[in-house]
């Protein structure tokens, strides 16, 4: 497996906890901001595994994509729509939107992201 499936196998969800993402939210911890409004972060990745890969969060957290409940779909509608508007600046040819989900997701923040990558040619079947 690859080191970023290796960190999802062994991150664990806990309601509780407090993810690094909620840090760089609060700006406790530096991150490439790209964009921000009241509801929603894009930054970024730090292991970027194409050209252009940032995330695009809700800075109110759901944990993961199985934890989000029908007052939620505003606000996913919301991020779906912003990973969009960013996408629209300098990926032209294309792009890949990925929310991975819990372990066999590979799942390694649990703080709801949306992946977007693009800058290459993407391939199917995901690894
Ligand atoms: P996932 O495997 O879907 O949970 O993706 C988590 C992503 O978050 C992974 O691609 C690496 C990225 N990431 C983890 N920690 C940090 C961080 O501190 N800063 C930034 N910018 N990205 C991070």
């Amino acid at each position: 497996f690859s080191d970023e499936v290796e960190k999802a196998r062994n991150a664990q969800f806990s309601p509780e906890s407090v993810t690094i993402f909620e840090r760089i939210i609060k700006k406790e911890i530096p991150a490439d901001i790209i964009f921000e409004d009241d509801l929603c972060l894009a930054f970024r990745d730090v292991n970027p595994q194409a050209p252009t890969h940032f995330l695009v969060i809700p800075k109110r957290k759901i944990a993961m994509l199985e934890k989000c409940e029908a007052s939620d779909k505003q606000l996913l509608g919301h991020l779906l729509f912003t990973a969009a508007e960013l996408a629209k600046k300098n990926l032209r040819k294309g792009y890949r939107v990925v929310i991975n989900n819990g372990v066999e997701g590979s799942q390694s923040v649990y703080h709801l992201h949306i992946h977007v990558l693009g800058g290459r040619q993407m391939t199917w079947p995901p690894g």
